[in-house]
């Protein structure tokens, strides 16, 4: 059942510190790279999440014993020879990166599984992976030949390939390279704009050795993980809803600590400066081979910007954030080579000119992106999230800053990403 939300906030300033939930891709890697090494493995700041959740409950019915105490999870596997026949079919719920990540996980073990997710999973297309995992040697059947779930997998013997990706996706590098640990001899993925690299990372965390030469990534097949301690960072994904809201309601400053920093997601800090936001880092710090600091932000007078190339792939998760950013930024703000927003959790580039339309923003939908023109003044509406959470929390904030109450369609979408979001944001309105 879809609940509404009403947001009405009497002119606000956000005052204070926030401590950023874990971060969700690191989540999710945490519990598939323990499920699929040897030992314990103990994961410290994860991300309770609806997503997250659904990794969990996927490993669970391959026999993984996973518990689960607030944010520390232990997560305890003989390796994937151990792992079980699932009796039920696993359900990814809405989680793209549990999906991908999956088919390429199963797709060099020894068991016969069926993955299924959420009506929004099942219109995302999956022959990104499915196409690379074949020509390793997987078996699929789904339908338009491995395109959509339900999606059957027979796990079997894989062979090492060279991929030229053609989308720059750290869920299709991911899934090759998670088959590329069962597959004999040499993987070589070639991306052609660096994507997240959270697996790359958590392979050399848990004891593996890959060669990541610029976009050339190498890595042998036949490799034993071994079970180890996790520190997951805040999500800058989640972060960025607070990075923006402190930016463009007045008389703000907020503090944001334990943000991941990687430096292939921090695409939102890069154009938060070119857009004159005031945002200072401290605290910097390196927690399981991934870089954390503190990131504080102030109300600042913005213009716009340009933001495409392989900037894209560094922010794709903010662009709905930075697009009602733009919408208080002097000037024009152009968003381009960004198609891969059309298969998210909705098309994000439609949901989002839609819905900031609705509240007064001049905004246009692009073939790769959208054209921003600022500063306007908002007022409040109606809005539909989609189910997307992203969208949800766009609106969320947008309602800091209209003139009325925003309505939004359903505030339990925002849970797969952010689950206390609103108790977060109710801390810091002053
Ligand atoms: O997991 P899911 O549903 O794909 O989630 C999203 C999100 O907004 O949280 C995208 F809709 O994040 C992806 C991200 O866009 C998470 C991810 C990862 O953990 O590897 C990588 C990105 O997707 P992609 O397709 O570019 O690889």
């Amino acid at each position: 059942m879809t609940v509404s939300k009403v947001l009405d906030y009497a002119q606000p300033s956000l005052q204070g510190s926030l401590r950023i939930p874990g971060d969700k891709s690191i989540s999710h890697r945490s519990i598939m790279f323990g499920a699929i090494a040897e030992g314990t493995t103990t994961v410290e700041g994860f991300l309770q999440s609806d997503d997250c959740l659904s990794t969990i409950d996927c490993f669970s019915k391959l026999g993984v014993k996973i518990s689960v105490d607030g944010e520390n999870v232990s997560v305890h596997s003989n390796g994937m020879d151990a792992w079980k026949e699932p009796d039920e079919i696993l359900y990814t719920g809405n989680s793209g990166t549990t999906t991908r990540l999956m088919l390429g996980i199963l797709a060099g073990s020894s068991i016969s599984s069926v993955l299924i997710g959420d009506e929004s999973i099942q219109k995302r297309p999956m022959k990104r992976v499915t196409d690379p995992l074949k020509l390793m040697g997987a078996s699929f059947i789904g339908r338009e030949s491995g395109q959509y779930t339900p999606i059957a997998i027979e796990g079997t013997k894989l062979q090492g390939i060279t991929y030229k990706m053609p989308v720059a996706s750290a869920q299709v590098k991911s899934a090759i390279l998670l088959a590329a640990l069962n597959a004999e001899g040499e993987t070589v993925v070639i991306e052609t704009e660096t994507s997240r690299d959270h697996t790359e990372k958590m392979l050399q965390h848990f004891g593996a050795t890959i060669s990541v030469e610029d976009k050339t990534i190498r890595f042998k097949g036949g490799q034993t993980l071994t079970g180890t301690h996790v520190v997951v960072p805040g999500d800058i994904s989640s972060a960025a809803f607070f990075l923006v809201a402190g930016a463009i309601v007045p008389n703000s400053k907020l503090t944001l600590q334990n943000v991941g920093l990687n430096e292939t997601r921090t695409g939102i800090l890069d154009v938060l400066q070119a857009m004159n936001a005031k945002i200072t880092i401290q605290a910097l710090n390196n927690v399981s081979h991934e870089e954390i600091g503190d990131i504080t932000v102030e109300t600042s007078t913005l213009k716009s910007s340009v933001i495409s190339g392989d900037l894209i792939p560094r922010l794709i998760d903010e662009i709905p954030i930075l697009a009602l950013l733009a919408t208080q930024a002097t000037g024009k703000t152009i968003i381009k080579d960004a198609e891969e927003l059309k298969v998210k959790e909705t098309n994000r580039i439609d949901a989002v000119v839609n819905e900031l339309k609705k509240l007064g923003a001049t905004i246009s939908a692009t073939a790769d992106g959208m054209v921003i023109e600022g500063p306007t003044p908002l007022h409040g509406g109606d809005l539909k999230t989609y189910g997307d959470h992203r969208i949800g929390m766009m609106a969320a904030i947008a309602s800091l800053i209209t003139s009325s109450a925003v309505t939004i369609d359903n505030e339990a979408c925002i849970a797969v990403s952010y689950p206390n979001f609103f108790e977060q944001l109710a801390t810091i309105v002053k």
